[in-house]
């Protein structure tokens, strides 16, 4: 494993900023139905490692290296041609779907993983406790709060020299009992700014690697959810997703001169996550569109299901933790283990049958994939195409 970091220090998460549109105080609700506030969780607090932590694991020696460009399609002893292995990208690889997904992808031994990470020494230890062999993954920093570090980490994978077959933007937070909402390192509500924002330049700015690949498969996928879709029943939970006419995503979702939210509507944790996911339908239709027949990149997103138990409701209240994977268990039926779930995404990145672009593609009780159906918002090509120019612009792209 080759340790590569980007910015490893200061290591700053986020920055709260107080709000006009923290004046409502919201209470805390229970599978939609309401709790007293006393039921808060902790909001997101900015994080700096101690000084002594940064001795302790030697991080300051750390510094971005370059890992060596592995041999393409190099000719074997009996002169067929060998297929070298694939390089994927895996944003947010440090728990749930995206470390379940590392494991199955790096476990075939035809790939080596990029975990894109926040936390670099949380995705080392990871890792190696999921047991991923050390010469099929590397460690690379990129927090998706702050623009900054998607350019370095972009800048660093490319110096590397390795080259680019699939990308897999999976990272996310939820923040469903926040009272105020947080922010980026560039102010933009926390939420919408990392599952989208982030994802939307990290994608651009590697759009060019992924179309020089030669690979069989190359392809950008970005992970949607069910509850973006309002043509389901748990989409239909309230707060329900929906970006209006983008009014407070083209005013920089800020909450100071503008509202935190996509649709310029007051701050509401749950919805600015559900939002997000619709954003990253959007775009990846939104690629698929401009870029699959220049390109060759198949474009494609997906929901694996419901996991009711990753770190994702880490902002949630207990209550909600210990009930909702038996509700999504017994109840909806929803319910998927984070193993189960990695292995749907790692046919998503490989396997030659899901080889379709601007797809969105669900899994049936039987655990076979299918074309979905997004809700009419989720597939709104107008909206796409402002979405993304008003991304283009929120991200210094335009
Ligand atoms: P987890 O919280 O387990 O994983 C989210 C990952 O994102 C973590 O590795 C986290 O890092 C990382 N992350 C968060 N913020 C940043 C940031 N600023 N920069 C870089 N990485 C960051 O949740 P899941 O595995 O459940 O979520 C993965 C994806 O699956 C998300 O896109 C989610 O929307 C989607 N999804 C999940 C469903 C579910 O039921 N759980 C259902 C449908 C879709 P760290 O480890 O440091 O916290
Ligand atoms: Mg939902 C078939 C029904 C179904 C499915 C597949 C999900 C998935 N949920 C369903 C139904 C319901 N949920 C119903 C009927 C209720 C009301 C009792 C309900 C409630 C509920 C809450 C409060 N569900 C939730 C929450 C959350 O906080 C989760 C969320 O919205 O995160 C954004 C959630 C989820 N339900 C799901 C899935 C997959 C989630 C979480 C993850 C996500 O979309 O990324």
């Amino acid at each position: 494993m080759a340790l590569q970091s980007a910015t490893l220090l200061p290591y700053s998460l986020s920055i709260r900023k107080e709000s006009k549109w923290n004046a409502t105080l919201k209470e805390t609700s229970l599978f939609g139905v309401p709790l007293p506030s006393n039921f808060k969780a902790d909001t997101i607090s900015s994080c700096r490692l101690s000084e002594d932590f940064k001795r302790r694991y030697s991080l300051s020696t750390i510094r971005a290296q370059t890992v060596s460009a592995p041999e393409i399609n190099q000719a074997s002893s009996d002169g067929k041609k060998t297929l070298r292995k694939g390089t994927v990208i895996i944003t947010g690889a440090s728990s749930g779907l995206g470390l379940a997904t590392a494991k199955a992808i790096a476990d075939t031994g035809k790939w080596h993983v990029i975990m894109a990470c926040r936390n670099f020494l949380k995705a080392v230890k990871a890792a190696k406790k999921a047991g991923i062999s050390e010469e099929n993954f590397t460690v690379m920093h990129l927090d998706l709060a702050s623009l900054d570090s998607v350019r370095q980490f972009a800048d660093t994978f490319k110096r590397s020299g390795r080259p680019l077959d699939v990308l897999v933007c999976n990272a996310a937070v939820y923040l469903p009992t926040a009272k105020e909402p947080t922010y980026t390192a560039e102010g933009f509500e926390l939420s919408v700014g990392t599952n989208h924002l982030g994802h939307f330049l990290l994608a651009r700015l590697l759009l060019d690697d992924l179309k020089q690949s030669d690979y069989p498969q190359k392809r950008l996928i970005i992970v949607g959810s069910i509850t973006g879709n309002t043509n389901t029943l748990a989409g239909n939970v309230p707060p329900k997703a929906n970006l209006g006419d983008l009014r407070g995503l083209a005013s920089g979702l800020n909450g100071q001169n503008s509202s935190p939210m996509i649709d310029g509507g007051e701050f509401d944790g749950a919805k600015a996550y559900k939002d997000s996911k619709v954003c990253n339908m959007l775009t990846m239709q939104e690629f698929h569109r401009r870029f699959h027949e220049e390109t060759g990149v198949t474009f494609s997103s997906l929901y694996p299901g419901c996991i009711a138990e990753t770190g994702l409701f880490r902002e949630h209240i207990p209550l909600f933790r210990l009930l909702f994977p038996p509700f999504q268990k017994y109840i909806t039926k929803g319910y998927v283990s984070e193993e189960e779930a990695g292995k749907r995404l790692a046919q998503v990145i490989s396997d030659p049958s899901l080889s379709k672009s601007g797809v969105y593609w669900s899994w049936n009780k039987n655990s076979s994939s299918f074309e979905n159906q997004l809700s009419k918002e989720a597939s709104d090509e107008e909206k796409a195409r402002k979405l993304w120019e008003v991304s283009e612009k929120l991200v210094g792209l335009a």
